[in-house]
């Protein structure tokens, strides 16, 4: 469960990619990097200039936290999972691991501390070494201190997911939940162990530091259960699933056991703060029908420091990556940090009135292993008569872990959770999924499984349109009903490389190989515009780039900049045609040049009949 999209993509592709094309990898890593770079800092632009002027505060906001972001891929492109074979012992120095933690550790001792991490995605040997009942600061926005609760509150069941965690993380998660939450409302707590230690994650696994491992979670965790239950007899209740089932249905699993009028579902690497239950346990009381996310802070994986982060709403771009959002005008309004925000959707961890959770369809247990569950959880709620909110004074510290123990590639069963929700709860918008994943729409070559039962569920359930949902209750996502045509842009003088958005400081597209990820995308728009690299997916968002004719050259500008500047973004484009500038005239050719690293430059000259395709034509245009 973690926020960064770009992080999460960035490491699958490299991953599938690995030993055949580094090189695209790193053009993508520097893409990556640059994408956040020009989007949040770009100062010198006019319009970005009076956006700081107009609201220092939430970009502020926002840089920070893409600081933090950005430290995350950096992060991640140095520790993706090693396989067995690898390994080499120069990670040992270079490792994220130790750039703020670990100076004065003896050489054995790092060697073992890298192991655990490279394994756990955390430090565990840190954890292993701290407290279970460590204090955390009281990150709460003022007022929350003074915040009265009703006396007779429901009871919660907590329920802790996990699949190969450190035995003092899940300890420390636990010790927290009842250190932190009033001993009168907490029923119960119940552990779901995902298969851990499988065979499959074992062969990932450095065996000198994780053998101990299913010894460990099997009878240590046992022992401190027994020991806790023989004070409070059944409190802790743990299942364990025979194959590995993902999160998605271990969730669900652990829901099946609980007892509690309401159960909060979480991971097993988290730290709840003072005070976190009431508030949450008051709002589903006074309606049961409000799904509800505490407010997240970090804790960091390589020195297990607490890092506050910003209120925020949860919501999520196109592809369904989850993302953090500004909290909604109207919550600014009322100027009282302890609001409910109101939230499009949930990152992954919420608190639900157990029956009403049923009553609306649980969770997709037909989605795999991880991602879009928590996307499609939100609308759903929304689309079905409920709502879903974040509140400032309910904290929990959360691992955003290094890598993931899931498998690999994230990325494939994302996308295939994200085309179940898109074809279930989107309507007409579900077109915007699959331009977001550069996917056609017809006979993508993606089973999705049946979603017949979830179909049914929306009929019964009587819920509103998408369209409602995004005026009402995501306004912030961008429409692109617009566009229409998508995919990759090919010249058919050298059909083996693609238009791609170059070097991001630059602004010039390039020639390239295809590779089809993000900088690649091209979105041809009714008005005759070409988008080229990924669309933003929120109005906060102003870094969507056109192609334009600068002085007969090619140039990306910010659509929106380019337009009011009157400047020559508008394109004559049909299938198999040319693309022909509407002002200019001028035709975008491919040239030879062999300075060039593949022997073509992007030109705008006078047009010598050069044909272009693009991928996915949705309407009205034919050669
Ligand atoms: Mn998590």
């Amino acid at each position: 469960m973690v926020c960064t999209r770009k992080t999460k993509t960035l490491v699958s592709t490299c991953v599938i990619l690995s030993g055949m094309t580094n090189i695209i990898c790193l053009l993508y890593v520097g893409w990556v990097t640059n994408y956040i770079a020009s989007v949040y800092v770009k100062v010198q632009e006019p319009i970005s200039e009076k956006k700081l002027e107009e609201d220092k505060g939430d970009t502020l906001r926002i840089i920070e936290r893409l600081d933090h972001l950005e430290n995350v891929i950096k992060q991640h492109i140095q520790e993706a999972p090693p396989k067995l074979e690898e390994n080499p012992a120069e990670a040992f120095t270079d490792s994220s691991l130790f750039a703020h933690w670990g100076q004065d550790l003896s050489p054995e001792n790092r060697r073992i501390a890298l192991k655990q991490f490279q394994y756990y995605g955390y430090n565990a040997y840190l954890s292993d070494r701290l407290p279970l009942d460590r204090p955390l600061p009281d990150l709460r926005p003022n007022g929350c201190r003074n915040l009265t609760f009703p006396d007779r509150l429901p009871e919660v069941s907590i329920v802790f997911i996990f699949v190969n965690e450190a035995l003092s993380v899940i300890l420390r998660s636990i010790r927290s939940a009842i250190d932190r939450t009033p001993a009168h409302l907490l029923k119960e707590i119940i552990l779901v162990d995902d298969n851990s230690n499988n065979d499959q994650n074992l062969s990932r696994s450095p065996q000198e530091c994780c053998l101990p491992f299913r010894e460990e979670l099997k009878e240590k965790l046992k022992k401190y259960i027994d020991e806790v239950n023989a004070q409070k007899p059944g409190f802790i209740k743990v299942v364990r699933h025979s194959k590995q089932e993902g999160l998605i249905r271990s969730r669900v699993s652990g829901w099946r056991v609980a007892t509690a009028p309401v159960v909060a579902l979480f991971d097993a690497h988290v730290e709840f703060n003072v005070g976190w239950a009431e508030p949450v346990l008051t709002r589903i009381k006074e309606n049961r029908k409000r799904v509800i996310s505490p407010s997240f802070d970090n804790i960091k994986y390589d020195n297990f420091e607490i890092e506050e982060y910003p209120l925020s709403a949860q919501g999520f771009d196109w592809e369904l990556w989850c993302r953090y959002l500004n909290p909604p005008k109207s919550w600014w309004k009322l100027e009282n940090a302890t609001a409910p925000i109101r939230s499009p959707a949930l990152i992954g961890c919420f608190v639900v009135d157990r029956e009403y959770f049923q009553e609306i369809g649980l969770l997709d247990e037909g989605m795999e292993v991880y991602g879009g569950e928590n996307v499609e959880l939100g609308i759903r709620v929304w689309q079905c008569g409920g709502s879903v909110e974040v509140l400032p004074c309910s904290r929990i510290a959360h691992i955003e872990r290094a890598h993931k123990p899931y498998t690999e590639d994230l990325t494939a069963h994302v996308r295939r959770n994200a085309l179940r929700v898109a074809e279930v709860w989107m309507d007409e918008f579900k077109s915007h999924v699959y331009m977001a994943w550069n996917i056609p729409q017809e006979d993508s070559g993606i089973d999705i499984g049946d979603i017949s039962e979830r179909k049914a569920l929306r009929k019964k359930l009587q819920c509103k349109t998408f369209r409602w949902y995004l005026v009402s209750v995501y306004p912030e996502m961008r429409m692109y009903s617009d566009t229409i045509a998508y995919g990759v842009l090919q010249n058919s003088l050298k059909s083996d490389l693609c238009l791609d958005q170059g070097p991001d400081t630059e602004n010039i597209p390039i020639m390239y190989i295809c590779h089809g990820m993000t900088p690649q995308n091209v979105y041809y728009t009714s008005s005759q515009q070409l988008h080229v690299g990924v669309l933003s997916p929120t109005v906060d968002d102003d870094d969507n780039r056109c192609l334009v004719d600068v002085n007969s050259r090619p140039r990306l500008i910010e659509c929106n900049y380019a337009k009011a500047k009157r400047m020559k973004l508008y394109w004559q484009f049909t299938q198999g045609g040319p693309i022909q500038n509407r002002k200019s005239k001028r035709c975008l050719e491919l040239q030879e040049n062999s300075e060039n690293e593949f022997g073509f430059q992007l030109v705008l000259q006078k047009c010598t009949g050069q044909r272009w395709s693009i991928t996915n034509v949705l309407k009205s245009l034919s050669s």
